[in-house]
């Protein structure tokens, strides 16, 4: 097939999911067509198959905000012409699924179908206010297909928009090949020099991740225990989290590593990943992770219950609930053996309910009913 694709380039779990999608697409014999306004971040293995098409947005002074959705939408039109598109595949409804919809009457009499992919907060957050609301439902309905990462962001699309059309769940998948346990002691020493346990954390540091439970699960895990702290990725409430470190005087424990490309390589040296967010509609982070044989201690929000077995690959707390992630915490982490064991079987639901090899085969059996349908 001949699929583009449409996603947010920069870090953010749909942008991650869209990149990896396509690259294991191409894999598979489909030609792609990535259609944004920047290279997606993750777009890091090059491949004949792979094409990327860059939007430019044109500015003029009468525009206080330029209007990308319009720009997006002729992109479109325009690649599915040349370059003989079967379907575009937008990640995240807001903007894209607009642009598609446009581009989907622009390109007729030609048939171009697209399918939207909900992540969560396209719908729990941005999609559900007053001024998205009414235009997310709208371009929704009008998708030949729509897809969402979890039963329970399934549920949460039905209730905010009222909706009655099907919802396909196709979960979130990892590259079971690159995510493995793979220690590298030279990596590791850079961390904990002397042998520490390292707990991590990987987000795009947005409120909505609550970092800053993160240092505080840590404290607590410290004053019981030598650890090591690492953090992974960059955004908003990063300088607030460096202010918070330092404040409790754990500078000399905790690594601010900011954005990486080979997220896997650093995964791989962790003991436990640390994900205490507000609202997960997946929790991408904590499936790699576990895919690198390293337990979870997460929230019970959103779709992370249908990630992380308590007691079997990790541990979910209510949110805010620091003391009791950091008991967790200390539990397993003097256990050597408990950790262990733990992160095999984190590895284990991984590989067999999230490995790309799974999940890929269900979105191509989707776009052929959707093709077949349209
Ligand atoms: O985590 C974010 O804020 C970014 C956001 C996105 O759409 O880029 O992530 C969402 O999509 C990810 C991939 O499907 C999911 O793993 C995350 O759980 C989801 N984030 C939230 O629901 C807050």
């Amino acid at each position: 097939m001949r699929i583009g694709i449409t996603c947010y380039p920069t870090y953010g779990g749909s942008g991650v999911v869209a990149t990896e999608l396509g690259m294991e697409l191409a894999e598979r014999g489909h030609d792609v067509h990535f259609i944004s306004y920047a290279m997606p971040i993750r777009l890091n293995r090059a491949h004949e198959r792979i094409h990327f098409h860059e939007v430019e947005v044109t500015s003029y002074p009468l525009f206080d905000h330029p209007p990308y959705t319009l720009s997006l939408a002729v992109k479109m039109a325009e690649v599915a012409s040349s370059a003989g598109l079967d379907l575009l595949h937008v990640h995240y409804a807001i903007p894209h699924s607009v642009s598609a919809l446009l581009a989907r009457q622009m390109a007729a009499p030609r048939r171009l179908p697209f399918i939207t992919t909900l992540h969560g907060t396209d719908i729990t957050l941005v999609g559900s206010d007053r001024s998205y609301l009414p235009i997310t439902r709208f371009s929704i309905e009008q998708s030949d297909g729509v897809t969402c990462v979890s039963s329970y962001l399934k549920q949460a699309t039905l209730q905010t928009f009222g909706i009655k059309r099907p919802i396909e769940v196709v979960p979130n998948f990892v590259n079971c090949d690159l995510y493995k346990h793979e220690r590298r002691e030279e990596l590791r020493a850079q961390f904990a020099p002397h042998g520490e346990p390292v707990l991590m954390h990987l987000s795009n540091f947005r409120p909505v991740k609550r970092v800053p439970d993160v240092v505080e699960i840590f404290a607590l895990v410290r004053e019981k225990m030598p650890a090591k702290l690492v953090l992974l990725g960059d955004g908003p409430d990063r300088g607030a989290v460096e202010w918070m470190v330092h404040q409790k005087k754990l500078g000399d424990d905790v690594h601010f590593l900011g954005k990486q490309n080979r997220v896997y390589e650093t995964l791989a040296q962790a003991d436990l990943f640390i994900l205490p967010s507000e609202l997960e509609s997946f929790g991408l982070a904590a499936l790699e992770a576990m895919a690198c044989e390293v337990p979870v201690i997460a929230t019970n929000v959103g779709g992370l219950p249908e990630v992380v077995t308590p007691g079997v690959d990790g541990y979910l707390v209510e949110v805010g609930d620091v003391a009791g992630a950091a008991r967790h915490a200390i539990d397993i982490l003097s256990s050597p053996q408990r950790a262990r064991e733990m992160g095999v079987a984190a590895r284990a639901s991984a590989a067999r309910n999230y490995c790309a090899s799974k999940i890929i085969p269900q979105y191509e059996a989707y776009y052929r009913s959707v093709l077949e349908a349209s």
